[in-house]
C-alpha cells in the first residue's frame, strides 16, 4: 500500500534532517507524525517516527540530567514563572536589555554598542498584583541569530518586538527580524487563534514596543511604525519615562489575555496578594479547580464581589468571572 504523503511532508522532512537543535528536531518529528495519514501504508513509517521521537526525548533529557561533566547551560528553555512568560526580541542595540533592567530586578548588561547580549536572561516584572516573566535575548540580525532563540520564542506565551525609534534603519531592521523568524517557521501576529492557518508554522501573539520614543523627533518613525504594523498593539516607551513603562506593563498584561481573581475566606477579608490567574472567560469552576482538583467537586456555590455585580452575589459553578473579581467559595 503506498504511503501517499502530502508534499508538505517531504518539505518538512528535509528541514527535519537538516535541523541540529534537539528540541527543534523533536518538535519537527512530532509534527511529521501528526501530518502522516494514519493507514496501513504508513504503519512502518509511523512506528519509525515514534522511535525517533522517543530517541530525541532521551537526548534532551540526557542533556539536562548529565552530571559530572561540565556542560554549557541550556539556553533553549526557561522554566515559566508568574502569570505569563513574555520574550523581548529585536534588532541589535534596540534597548531590549534596558527594558528588562528598568522593569525588573534582573541586571542585564546594557551597552551603547550592538551585540552586547549573548545569552537569554529572565526577570520578573510587577504589574499591579501580578508578576510577569520577561526574557531578554540576544539580537536578531543577518549577522546573528542564536540557534536557541527559536525554541525560546515558540515556548513563550507572548512576544514583544522591540523597535528602535532612534534609528533610520528601524523598518528594515524589523523586517530582517520577521523574515529570519519566518525562515524558522515563526510568524508574529497581532492575534492568534487555536486553529493554526498552517500547522508547520508557529504563530505567536506579539505586541510592538516603540522604544526610545524621545529620540524620534517630530514622531515620524512612530507614524511609519503605525502604518507598517497598524494591526498590532504598539506601546511607546522610553527608559527615561516611568509613565511609558507603566503603559508597557499594562499592554503586556492585556496581551496575555488573563485575569486576576482574588479569593476571600468566609468571614475574612479578600487576599489581594496572590490572585488566581485564569484565561479571560474563566469560570467559578476553573477558579476552584485552580486551588485544588477535589475542591471543585465539593463546591456548592460561590459569592462574588466585583464590577457589575451585587456585593456578595450568589453564583453557580459555570458563572464567568471578570478581572478583579473577589470570590468566596462555599462547599
Ligand atoms: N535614548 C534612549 N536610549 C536608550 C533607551 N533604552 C536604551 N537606550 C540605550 O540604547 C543602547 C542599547 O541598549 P541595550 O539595552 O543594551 O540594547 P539591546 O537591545 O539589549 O542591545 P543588544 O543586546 O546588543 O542587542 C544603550 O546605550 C542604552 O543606554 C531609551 O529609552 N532611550
Ligand atoms: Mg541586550
Amino acid at each position: 500500500m503506498p504511503a501517499n504523503l502530502p508534499p508538505q511532508y517531504y518539505e518538512l522532512e528535509r528541514e527535519y534532517k537538516a535541523e541540529r537543535d534537539p528540541r527543534e528536531k523533536l518538535r519537527l518529528a512530532q509534527e511529521l507524525l501528526r501530518m502522516m495519514p494514519k493507514h496501513k501504508g504508513t504503519a512502518n513509517l509511523q512506528a519509525d517516527m515514534k522511535t525517533k521521537i522517543s530517541k530525541h526525548r532521551k537526548t534532551i533529557e540526557g542533556g539536562e540530567k548529565s552530571h559530572g561533566t561540565r556542560q554549557a547551560p541550556a539556553h533553549d528553555h526557561i522554566e515559566k514563572e508568574g502569570a505569563g512568560q513574555v520574550i523581548l526580541i529585536g534588532p541589535p542595540n534596540s534597548g531590549k536589555s534596558s527594558l528588562l533592567d528598568s522593569l525588573s530586578h534582573a541586571k542585564p548588561l546594557v551597552a551603547d554598542y550592538p551585540y552586547t547580549t549573548r545569552e537569554p536572561l529572565a526577570g520578573m516584572m510587577q504589574y499591579e498584583t501580578v508578576q510577569i516573566q520577561l526574557i531578554d535575548t540576544p539580537p536578531i540580525s543577518t549577522e546573528s541569530f542564536e540557534g536557541f532563540l527559536s525554541s525560546l520564542i515558540r515556548n513563550a506565551d507572548r512576544v514583544v518586538l522591540v523597535a528602535d525609534l532612534s534609528t533610520d534603519s528601524m523598518v528594515g531592521d524589523l523586517k530582517t527580524v520577521t523574515d529570519l523568524l519566518e525562515e524558522k517557521r515563526i510568524i508574529l501576529k497581532p492575534e492568534v487563534t487555536d486553529d493554526p492557518e498552517d500547522a508547520r508554522f508557529s504563530y505567536k501573539k506579539t505586541i510592538i514596543c516603540a522604544h526610545k520614543e524621545y529620540d524620534d523627533e517630530d514622531g515620524v518613525r512612530y507614524s511609519t511604525l503605525k502604518k507598517q504594523y497598524g494591526d498590532f498593539v504598539i506601546a511607546p516607551t522610553s527608559i527615561l519615562d516611568d509613565e511609558s513603562l507603566d503603559g508597557f506593563r499594562k499592554a503586556v498584561f492585556e496581551a496575555l489575555d488573563i485575569m486576576r481573581v482574588y479569593t476571600k475566606p468566609v468571614g475574612h477579608e479578600a487576599d489581594f496578594h496572590d490572585p488566581i490567574i485564569l484565561l479571560i472567560g474563566g469560570s467559578v469552576e476553573q477558579a476552584a479547580t485552580h486551588l485544588h482538583k477535589d475542591f471543585s467537586q465539593k463546591l456548592k456555590f460561590a459569592k462574588i464581589w466585583g464590577e457589575g455585580k451585587f456585593d456578595g452575589q450568589r453564583v453557580q459553578r459555570d458563572f464567568v468571572l471578570s478581572d478583579g473579581d473577589i470570590i468566596e467559595f462555599h462547599t
